[in-house]
């Protein structure tokens, strides 16, 4: 009984750091999280290994806001979106989902404001 805890935590240890090298992380997204911009941005964001990006929602204060995919549904290192023209000032959101080069689901998020 005594050795349980110890292998436990030796397995958490190698799943951890299998993990970790395993699935396609963000490596930069556009704009930088909390950055403020003068008008719409290009949304695009860097994975170090294919992520296939399911689902990208754009948020301003809440409410949904239309966001053109330039990007498929292809697992891709760069992925982009455009908004619609025209978008006011105000803090904005973007949510994404996806599944990792290694079949894991990923997600994140990051925001940016467009100056008055
Ligand atoms: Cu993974």
């Amino acid at each position: 009984m005594i050795f349980r805890p110890a292998l436990a935590a030796a397995a958490l240890v190698l799943f951890a750091a299998g993990d970790a090298t395993a699935h396609s992380k963000t490596d930069a997204h556009t704009p930088a999280d909390g950055a403020t911009v003068a008008e719409a941005p290009l949304i695009a964001m860097d994975f170090d290994a294919p992520m296939r990006v399911i689902a990208i929602e754009l948020t301003r204060e809440g409410d949904a806001v239309e966001l053109e995919r330039a990007t498929g549904m292809e697992p891709v290192t760069r992925f982009e979106a455009a908004p619609a023209e025209g978008l006011g000032p105000g803090a904005y959101r973007v949510d994404w989902r996806g599944m990792s080069a290694d079949g894991h689901p990923m997600q994140g998020e990051f925001g940016f404001t467009i100056a008055e």
